[in-house]
């Protein structure tokens, strides 16, 4: 028997174009390419608002559970079935990695050419991994993600390729279905604050949206205050100023001058929200307690947004019981070699019973101190 995924009986989940298409600009014509993105999980949490010394309803929206592991693959499975529609053959991006790893992956499934443009030495493993597996045309440019997206922008003009970052606005369109997805989950309302990283600026501008329109559709009856937080060596937004050479250990958001800066301020602004800046140090703290007190691994960008929350929860920011979301944009396997630069190194031991037995019982001991201070 075939599965009728448009059936409202039918427990299988379509990807956020069928789910989603009367919010967004298709028709019965859009071929829709698809890897079944979106309906990913909204993760309370168990320990961390405890920790924060808040008391708080924090959630994490885990977008790393997405096919190729981020929030990107929302808006490319538009962006690729409108370029589809288009009849476009080539597609091309400027990433700082995971907009080129969905950008190939997406691309492969609908037979067209990606090209990728890369800041050389400056993504994460996983993620190049992914693009050169998914057969991407892969350049790593002698430069920052700011040099690879001016460059896409002059490519653009020479060759007859369709531009997959987010200034193509099918990117914000398909990302607005996220915060569609949050109010769904959270019970037919918005939360209080969302919470994310910002880089490029595409995504505080798509989940804006997606409240926006979800509010004057009356499916909720209030909105969120959007509160974005950049790195502090990459922090143009917060600083009112292009950074020439932006600087952070988590790489996806090491950006100097973000394409959707005018709309992030927007977000922050209509809102009532804020941008703010979390130091390195602030990133890797708050990835490291993500892993090891909730039991989920998201990048380092992902976890500038929960050292946001500790950042905001210490000043009292917070009024008691609000309702807090925080986007994790990407998985924690995208960049292992950060994980395993910042986590403890693994013991060894000769293949010894006794040898293992005692290793184990200190090891365990350290652990249980730890916990109980
Ligand atoms: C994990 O892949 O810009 O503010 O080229 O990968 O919408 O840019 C990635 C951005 C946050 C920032 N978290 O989102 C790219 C790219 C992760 C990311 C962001 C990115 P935007």
């Amino acid at each position: 028997m075939e599965i009728d995924i448009e059936s409202p009986h039918s427990a299988a989940w379509p990807g956020i174009i069928q789910r989603y298409k009367r919010y967004l600009p298709v028709t019965a014509d859009t071929p829709v390419i698809t890897l079944l993105e979106g309906n990913t999980p909204l993760i309370p949490a168990v320990s961390l608002p405890r920790l924060f010394g808040v008391d708080i309803e924090l959630y994490f929206k885990f977008e790393g559970m997405n096919p190729t592991g981020s929030f990107k693959d929302r808006g490319m499975t538009l962006a690729i079935s409108k370029a589809a529609e288009e009849g476009a053959e080539i597609v091309v991006c400027a990433s700082t990695g995971n907009t080129s790893a969905s950008a190939a992956a997406y691309a492969s499934r609908a037979g067209m050419i990606s090209t990728v443009l890369i800041p050389r030495g400056n993504i994460a493993q996983g993620k190049l991994a992914q693009a050169m597996m998914h057969g991407a045309v892969v350049v790593q440019i002698d430069g920052n993600f700011d040099d690879c997206l001016r460059l896409v922008r002059a490519l653009a003009e020479e060759r007859p390729v369709a531009i997959v970052n987010s200034i193509n606005p099918y990117r914000i369109e398909g990302q607005k279905t996220g915060s569609f997805e949050i109010c769904q989950q959270l019970g037919g309302r918005p939360p209080d604050y969302h919470v994310l990283p910002v880089g490029n600026a595409g995504n505080i501008t798509a989940y804006w949206k997606g409240y926006r329109e979800f509010f004057y559709n009356g499916l909720i009856d209030r909105l969120p205050r959007m509160i974005g937080f950049q790195a502090a060596g990459s922090a143009p937004i917060v600083r009112g100023m292009r950074i020439d050479k932006p600087e952070t250990v988590a790489t996806a958001i090491k950006i100097g001058d973000p394409a959707s800066w005018k709309s992030a301020v927007a977000a922050r602004d209509e809102s009532g929200g804020l941008i703010e800046e979390v130091t390195d140090d602030e990133i890797t703290h708050a990835q490291k307690l993500l892993a090891s007190y909730e039991g989920v691994f998201a990048e380092p960008a992902s976890a500038a947004s929960v050292a946001g929350v500790a950042k905001l929860s210490r000043k009292g920011f917070f009024p008691k019981g609000a309702c807090v979301v925080c986007i994790l944009t990407g998985h924690g396997l995208k960049d292992p070699e950060r994980a395993i630069a910042i986590a403890e190194a693994p013991a060894r031991s000769s293949a010894n019973i006794h040898a293992v037995l005692d290793l184990l019982d200190r090891a365990v001991e350290a652990r249980k101190r730890h916990s109980n201070p």
